[in-house]
């Protein structure tokens, strides 16, 4: 039998497991990661080796087949029709609230937050929910959504299990944050923190795999899809506690509505095996996705995929057709996405995102201004085509949405801290208190309410009743 050319020139290791998977990558035409083997120092070699260990190579060999070596991936959608949402005065909203809560307080609700992504744009090192968003006190936004928790647990007289998905990139920081700031005040027992998988990050036009620096392969997180896979994971053991929906969240607002009763009340009703929040864009150029509908499926589009036609189309009452956008909040019905007896887990489509990284190739440090990597990435999103029942919920903007995605600019902690302070003395003044506003809608004293204390302006009136507040200088409530 003649012996392939690369297997010649192919690497020698003491350990025959470390041989073999060196062979497999030899064989998958990714030798150029042994490059500059015996320039690297050992313990370099023994972390490629173990990097290399973690890779489901044939996996990647599939992806690499069905998305960069063939044109068939990018089949555009099927023209998008404006969805069926339920709007925010609808009256199909009344009476299910008390649905939501009793859901609730059989436990049968966890709540799920996203948080595997990098947080690039925003430039903060370490977790994105560690970042201290609150103006007075610095509160972080891991904190904010553990006292939202806690003042719901309050309410319902039951614990809620909350399942943070970290990706290995800030796996090890945010257990340790928790385990810093004693869960912040939750009982440790009750919060999952679970990372999603990673793929390797490849040269987009050879499928070659990355590497971060010499002795280490460039993974990146497979998207917020992980979650599918980490609910399928973990179905057994949520089942057993009694879980059968999960509603989910995203780190970067701080202003999801955590378990809001209501979602939850009409996710029952209606049988949804998949319910979402939206708010009403007014910018067509706002980087949101929208639901659609195509054909007899919900499905969401993002703002880059839709086309400018649609993305600037009105009906007939002046407002933007594909107006629906996307906050990230949804109920997953647990039995649809895992069920019990499956055979063969849902799977959801690989999407690609081409982004600029600096990278270690051919011995030495690779950097370019344009796109020179692709990673692989499911959307949770992306489980809507595959439902029969799904439903869209209107939420209101000012009390829903502020996310913290970049450094400056729109939707940076400055944006968001505006909205808080808008949303904010909006309550107090309904409470009764005197605050100046201006123009914006800010007010003249830096104000600061935390989720224990009120998580709407009834709440906050109440709480306000047997409280004195400062007669000037901020108002930090906690
Ligand atoms: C997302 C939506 C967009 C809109 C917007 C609302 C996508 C593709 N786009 O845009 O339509 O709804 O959010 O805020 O979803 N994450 C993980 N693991 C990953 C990647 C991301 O947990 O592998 C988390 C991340 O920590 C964050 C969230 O998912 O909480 C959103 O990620 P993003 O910032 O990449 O999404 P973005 O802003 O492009």
């Amino acid at each position: 039998m003649k012996i392939p050319e690369v297997w010649i020139h192919m690497i020698r290791v003491e350990d025959p497991a470390d041989q073999a998977v060196v062979a497999k990558f030899y064989e998958a035409d990714q030798q150029h990661l042994f490059a500059d083997w015996e320039q690297l120092e050992s313990s370099q070699r023994r972390t490629l080796l173990a990097d290399l260990h973690r890779i489901d190579l044939g996996f990647l060999q599939q992806l690499i087949h069905d998305h960069l070596d063939s044109d068939a991936a990018q089949a555009p959608i099927a023209a998008p029709d404006p969805p069926r949402w339920i709007t925010l005065g609808d009256p199909i909203r009344s009476g299910v609230q008390q649905q939501g809560l009793e859901a609730l307080g059989r436990g049968e609700v966890a709540v799920l937050m996203v948080a595997g992504g990098v947080g690039t744009r925003l430039g903060h090192p370490g977790p994105k929910g560690a970042y201290p968003l609150l103006p007075i006190s610095g509160t972080t936004l891991f904190q904010m959504f553990a006292e939202s928790i806690r003042r719901l647990q309050k309410q319902l007289g039951k614990n809620i299990h909350w399942l943070i998905m970290t990706s290995p990139s800030n796996h090890e920081e945010t257990v340790e944050y928790f385990r810093h700031n004693s869960f912040h005040g939750l009982p440790p027992s009750e919060v999952s923190i679970l990372s999603q998988h990673q793929l390797p990050v490849l040269d987009p036009h050879r499928g070659k795999i990355l590497r971060s620096e010499p002795g280490r392969i460039l993974f990146g997180p497979d998207g917020h899809g992980g979650a599918i896979r980490l609910l399928q994971r973990e179905s057994t053991r949520l089942r057993e506690k009694g879980i059968r929906h999960i509603y989910t969240h995203q780190v970067d607002n701080p202003l999801a509505w955590i378990a809001d009763p209501e979602l939850v009340g009409l996710h029952l009703a209606n049988s949804s095996q998949f319910t979402s929040k939206a708010v009403a864009k007014t910018d067509p150029e706002e980087k949101v996705g929208v639901f659609c509908q195509v054909g007899d499926r919900m499905r969401v589009i993002e703002y880059s995929e839709l086309a400018e036609s649609d993305r600037n189309a009105r009906d007939e009452g002046g407002e933007l057709s594909f107006r629906a956008g996307n906050i990230a909040t949804h109920v997953i019905d647990l039995d649809f996405i895992a069920p019990a007896e499956q055979k063969t887990a849902l799977q959801l489509p690989f999407h690609q995102a081409r982004k600029s990284v600096r990278h270690w190739c051919d011995g030495r440090w690779q950097q370019s201004e344009k796109p020179n990597s692709v990673r692989f990435e499911t959307f949770i999103f992306d489980v809507l085509p595959l439902c029969e029942r799904s439903l869209v919920v209107e939420a209101d903007r000012e009390l829903e949405f502020a996310p913290v995605k970049n450094g400056t600019g729109v939707d940076s902690p400055d944006t968001s801290r505006a909205a808080l302070q808008k949303l904010w003395s909006r309550w107090l003044i309904e409470a009764g208190v005197e605050l100046t506003l201006n123009e914006d809608g800010i007010p003249d004293r830096v104000v600061e309410i935390s989720p224990l204390v009120a998580g709407n302006a009834a709440e906050l009136k109440r709480y306000l009743v047997d409280v004195e507040l400062p007669l000037e200088g901020p108002i930090l409530l906690r």
